[in-house]
């Protein structure tokens, strides 16, 4: 059966990017092949970030992926620092990545510009206070998946090039230590792939970095949602037309249309002739989206106990994978083995 892995940070509340651009493929995937999910606690230490909310957050990251539909009967879900093989793989990852690799990584390079760090010191990366962490991040990423020889990595597209970096190094590892890592495909959905945040449509929602009028959460009431769709930014023109480069804003809403109720946005472009009428169809469609999940989630998140308990099942089972896929590339690499 194939293996299929992907994970989800706890830096924020969930957004419709993450559930159109990889929550729907997860739910999908999890009849099809075996499925693994992990929240990648491990990844929100590399912004700043709150201790003390950290491990609720964790918790209701979970919930939110129950209510989105994933079973845990049927899928393996399990939080990244209950495995402890991730870090230690991502030791003999970093001794076989490259400075160069991890420097061409536009989201480092992002993320380290906007001043993400303590200190608010931006630079391109080069600013003293942005954490380590940042720069090797696309490395633990590439143990996340390399542990658990997933075939196929079901993410959005603004994670492209760390699964790129993620095959790399699996290849490179292959070549020089012998046949040890599956080598991942990307599977990156055909609509809700990049879904730009509603106020600045050129840059994409993000739970750290978008802003909170552009940013559609999962669990926003319906007013909010109709609200901020009503608000997205547009142009000074007055035809919609799917063009992305030139209509970022109007296409971004037409991408949002056809991922949540179906259809090409370009075909369904032809059906309007103003804003208005799109922003009503595209809050409506989200609603509509929404509002089945926002259920679930009011009966999944109240019961603490039984979120820990599917998380501790997951942990178990995952980490009798990575133990083993550990193991072979300690070997592999040469170590002794006690
Ligand atoms: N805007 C998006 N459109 C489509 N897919 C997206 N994903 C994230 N944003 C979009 C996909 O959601 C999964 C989980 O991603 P994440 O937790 O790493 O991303 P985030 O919500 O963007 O959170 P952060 O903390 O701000 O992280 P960065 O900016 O580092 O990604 C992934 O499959 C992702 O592709």
């Amino acid at each position: 059966m194939t293996r299929v892995l992907s994970g989800v940070q706890p830096s924020g509340e969930m957004h419709l990017g993450n559930y159109l651009g990889a929550f729907r493929s997860w739910v999908a995937d999890q009849h099809e092949h075996d499925a693994l999910y992990c929240i990648v606690d491990l990844h929100a230490l590399t912004l700043d970030y709150d201790p003390s909310a950290l491990a609720e957050r964790t918790l209701v990251t979970a919930a939110c992926l129950l209510a989105v539909g994933l079973d845990p009967a049927t899928c393996t879900l399990f939080v990244q620092s209950h495995v402890p093989e991730h870090p230690r793989l991502t030791w003999l990852l970093e001794c076989t990545a490259t400075m160069g690799e991890l420097q061409r990584m536009t989201q480092f390079k992002d993320k380290a510009a906007r001043g993400h760090d303590d200190g608010g010191g931006g630079g391109g990366g080069e600013a003293p206070s942005v954490r380590v962490g940042l720069f090797t991040y696309p490395v633990l990423m590439a143990a996340d998946i390399l542990l658990y020889d997933a075939d196929r990595v079901p993410v959005g597209d603004d994670q492209r090039q760390h699964l790129e970096l993620a095959r790399d190094v699996a290849i490179r590892f292959n070549g020089r230590c012998g046949d040890t890592f599956v080598v991942p495909e990307a599977a990156i959905p055909s609509a809700g792939a990049r879904v730009m945040d509603l106020q600045e449509p050129t840059r994409k929602m993000s739970k750290t970095v978008s802003s909170p009028q552009g940013t559609v959460l999962v669990l926003d009431p319906p007013e909010v949602v109709r609200r901020k769709v009503r608000r997205a930014v547009t142009d000074t023109e007055s035809e919609v037309r799917y063009d992305p480069k030139a209509k970022p804003g109007v296409s971004n809403l037409l991408d949002l249309l056809a991922a949540a109720a179906g259809g090409e946005p370009a075909r369904l472009a032809e059906g309007y002739t103003t804003y208005g009428a799109l922003k009503d169809d595209v809050a409506d469609a989200l609603v509509a989206l929404l509002e089945p999940v926002q259920q679930r989630y009011a009966e999944v998140v109240a019961d603490h106990g039984a979120l820990r308990r599917i998380l501790a099942a997951g942990a178990e089972r995952a980490h009798l994978i990575a133990a083993a896929t550990y193991e072979r590339a300690a070997r592999s690499a040469g170590l002794l083995m006690p």
